[in-house]
């Protein structure tokens, strides 16, 4: 049977990165739900699953309307049968059973509890979680061997849990600035990731730096982070520096998701005044007034003291990768995976955060400007507010 009247479910385009899908849409309470089952498939490390499940939430997000009935599903791509029998529960019952569970179950609340600690992923949340550990208090309890990283994701946990607000992206984004300028003039910087798509709340804040001069980035990130350490700004840094070769991991690298820029996974130490009255100096004196009592010198206790830790991603690129870059650090994460899916499945090409490799050409192509990246890959340009996905 043809399709009737249902012209955007017949457009809908199967891959994510030919399609708009705005920050907000019409159909989270079933989006929230697959990407539930999606998280637990990622937990129990079915990563074809968790896909499955994203790429079907993504495809309803992309709607102009909520869904109310199967029949608006008839033409759309990605939705398999587990999602569609998870819609359908959905639209009848007003929830799902498998969804319920799963958001009650002790594994997957742990897991997310011992995976929302910073520096712990999959693997080891996994090994604590058969080991009988349930909170991060636990680790400290048993003694648990933690790396540096993790020490500071459980130092600064409830400060981690709270999101962080546009205003003190904004003003992380002046600190970073300052400290870039401070030790590289004419450097470039760009707040990246769920901030450029628009997002009003995000989980850390991303920024990109560069200089119009090649080669001026090089071992920059030492002397950012520095600066920022000489100004008791930085709880935490951790830089890795750039390995990337063309001649040796370009082409046959390019699809994997980790890059190789000089990068630092920091934690900031941002004064609540500033965050809360961004041009204003003179809030300093009411925000020690509204703070309660320290409990005790040894923990932080966020909502006691005067600033609060915040999770900053910065990556430094060559001017000549800086496209690639933009657009491999602004995400969203499915965005992204789609990108090189389509790169490589449609187009024959491999993109990563660093090139654009045409195999069938052998040669890589060069872009100045994101736009230019999605038209070497035959794409319609979308923009980072669109990029939801
Ligand atoms: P959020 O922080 O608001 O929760 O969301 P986000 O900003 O979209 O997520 P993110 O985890 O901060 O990641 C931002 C983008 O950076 C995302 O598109 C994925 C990308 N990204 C990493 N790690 C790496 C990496 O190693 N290489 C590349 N190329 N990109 C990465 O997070
Ligand atoms: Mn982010
Ligand atoms: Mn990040």
């Amino acid at each position: 049977p043809k399709p009737n009247g249902d012209s955007t479910a017949m457009l809908m385009k199967s891959y994510a990165c030919q399609r708009r899908t705005p920050l907000k849409h019409h159909n989270s309470f079933l989006t929230e739900a697959l990407e539930i089952l999606a998280q637990n498939a990622e937990y129990n490390d079915n990563e074809g699953r968790s896909v499955a499940f994203r790429r079907a939430a993504s495809v309803l997000k992309a709607l102009p309307r909520r869904v109310r009935s199967m029949q608006d599903l008839r033409w759309l791509p990605c939705l398999g049968d587990h999602s569609q029998r998870v819609i359908k529960e959905i639209l009848e019952d007003g929830s799902s059973r498998e969804v319920e569970s799963t958001r009650q179950s002790e594994q997957y609340q742990v897991m997310k509890a011992l995976t929302g600690i910073f520096g712990v992923g999959v693997r080891t949340a996994d090994r604590w979680f058969r080991e009988g550990l349930r909170s991060p208090d636990d680790l400290i309890r048993t003694g648990q061997q933690l790396n540096r990283e993790q020490q500071a994701g459980v130092q600064y946990y409830d400060d981690l849990q709270k999101p962080v607000t546009k205003a003190e992206a904004d003003v992380i984004s002046d600190m970073v600035e300052k400290a870039v300028h401070a030790v590289l003039p004419g450097a470039e910087i760009q707040l990246m990731g769920g901030f450029r798509r628009g997002k009003e709340v995000g989980h850390d804040v991303d920024f990109l730096i560069t200089h119009p001069e090649e080669g001026k980035e090089e071992g920059l990130m030492p002397k950012i982070t520095n600066w920022l350490k000489e100004q008791g700004l930085l709880l935490y840094q951790k830089t890795t520096r750039n390995s990337y070769l063309e001649k040796m991991d370009g082409p046959a690298r390019a699809s994997s998701n980790m890059d190789r820029f000089e990068r630092c996974f920091s934690i900031f130490k941002l004064q609540k005044s500033a965050a809360s009255c961004k041009s204003s100096s003179a809030a300093s004196a009411e925000d020690v007034s509204t703070g309660r009592e320290s409990e005790g010198p040894a923990e932080h206790h966020p909502e006691a003291s005067g600033w609060r830790a915040v999770r900053v991603d910065l990556v430094v690129s060559p001017y000549s990768q800086f496209a690639f870059a933009t657009l491999g650090w602004t995400g969203s994460k499915l965005f992204e995976r789609e990108l090189r899916r389509w790169a490589g499945q449609e187009k024959h090409m491999s993109l990563s955060s660093h090139a654009l490799y045409d195999s069938k050409q052998n040669l890589y192509l060069r872009a100045k400007t994101e736009e230019e990246i999605f038209a070497h890959l035959g794409l319609e340009f979308i923009p980072p507010s669109e990029r939801n996905a």
